[in-house]
């Protein structure tokens, strides 16, 4: 058996389902041809007479699957941290935001910036996150709130992933907030009638997300959004319960959603509905702690009710300024009680799933995208447990 490239002596966290805990082999080997793994197992399982164009040792280090990150607002202009001091002084999130700061500024921001600017800071970040191991990335709109600048910040991220080795994802989140220049009934109509089939026709967006918050829509509004989305052919997405149990997590479920995230106000009921759906619970420590929120989600109960769960950055200006998926694992494990082992799988299995691309990435098996992370660490918690050190030595993206 020959492959483009060989990678040897390592240990491999596969994230097979089949395997108990992060699958781990080793000594394990992992071959890739045209991009995608051939071969990733045990060592003494290789063909006999395996050998490859080139041939890596990795001298015993740690190789997981590229690491996932399925919800960040990474394209917009500016940055919000006169906010910040605000909220230090003692103001809320929310009555910043009703006061026309928070979202809206973020908005006025990246309407006045040019494509070029947007994808240079936006590059940037990337940059940062492909650092630490990042092969794939969502990016949603929701700054723009107007036609033009929805589907601009849509061809940004899209452009981001022509001009970086990595795979960008890009979901439309229209339903945000309010724009300041158009009441509530007219801007629904404009993404129902328009910019839900306008993302779509250009092949601008992969999903469609909202924000079901008293301080955005209802779920009633949001339900008209995603009954749009069924027709144009989407799947969607939902910023759930994140304020205040707003019955965000069953209407996800309710549609089946790829992943309701945030979650922090999510039922019982919330709970037991997404258990009975495909739909992924994205946690996103990196926000609850910049909001200095109280609230838990109820990892106990997802986990009891087998419900997937993923781990984000939400990298965004106003809520949270995290561009470190390792640094969010750290947040998830010591402020929700995640295990190591569920915090490696929401990165990379479970992340995958939250984005619909689990058949092509998300663990290190024979088909998938050769994708993966090759780390300098003794045990695999390493990951989760520092803050602040990146511990990667090497990221492949399509076997690159
Ligand atoms: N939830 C969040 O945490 C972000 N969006 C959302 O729907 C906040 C976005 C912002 O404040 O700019
Ligand atoms: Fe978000």
């Amino acid at each position: 058996m020959r492959f483009d490239r060989l990678w040897r002596n390592a240990r491999l966290a596969t994230l097979v389902p089949q395997r108990p805990g992060i699958g781990m082999v080793e000594p394990g080997a992992v071959g890739v041809t045209g991009g995608r793994i051939a071969f990733a197992g045990a060592e003494a399982d290789l063909p006999a007479r395996a050998d490859a164009g080139e041939v890596f040792d990795l001298d015993g280090r740690l190789l997981t699957p590229g690491l996932i990150d399925c919800h960040t607002h990474l394209v917009f202009a500016g940055e919000r941290s006169g906010e910040f001091e605000l909220r230090l002084a003692g103001a809320d999130y929310q009555s910043i935001a009703q006061a026309g700061g928070g979202i809206l500024s973020t908005v006025r921001a990246t309407r006045a910036a040019t494509d070029e600017e947007l994808e240079a800071s936006a590059g940037e970040r990337l940059r940062v996150l492909m650092a630490e191991g990042v092969t794939t990335i969502e990016i949603k709109s929701g700054y723009g709130l107007d036609l033009a600048t929805e589907l601009r910040m849509l061809r940004v991220a899209r452009a981001l992933g022509r001009r970086y080795p990595l795979e960008v994802t890009t979901t439309l989140l229209a339903a945000h907030a309010v724009p300041p220049d158009c009441d509530r009934a007219s801007y629904l109509e404009l993404v129902i009638r328009r910019l839900i089939p306008q993302a779509t026709g250009a092949g601008l967006a992969d999903a469609v997300d909202g924000y079901c918050e008293h301080i955005a829509f209802s779920a009633d509004e949001i339900r008209r959004v995603f009954a749009a989305a069924r027709s144009a052919g989407l799947p969607v997405k939902l910023h759930a319960d994140q304020l205040s149990d707003s019955g965000g997590a069953a209407l996800a479920a309710e549609f089946h959603a790829l992943s309701a995230d945030h979650l922090e106000w999510t039922n019982d009921e919330g709970v037991a509905a997404l258990a009975r759906s495909p739909t992924v619970a994205v946690l996103l420590p990196g926000a609850f702690y910049s909001l200095r929120e109280r609230q838990q989600p109820r990892v106990a109960a997802l986990r009891r009710c087998g419900v997937r769960m993923a781990v984000a950055t939400d990298c965004n200006p106003g809520t949270s300024p995290l561009l470190s998926i390792l640094t969010a694992l750290n947040l998830a494990a010591v402020q929700f009680g995640l295990t190591v082992e569920e915090c490696l799988a929401a990165v990379t299995r479970e992340a995958a799933h939250a984005l619909g691309r689990a058949r092509e990435i998300g663990t290190l098996e024979a088909g998938k995208r050769a994708d993966f992370a090759i780390w300098d660490v003794e045990r695999a918690a390493e990951l989760v447990y520092w803050i602040g050190r990146n511990p990667l030595h090497k990221r492949i993206w399509r076997g690159d």
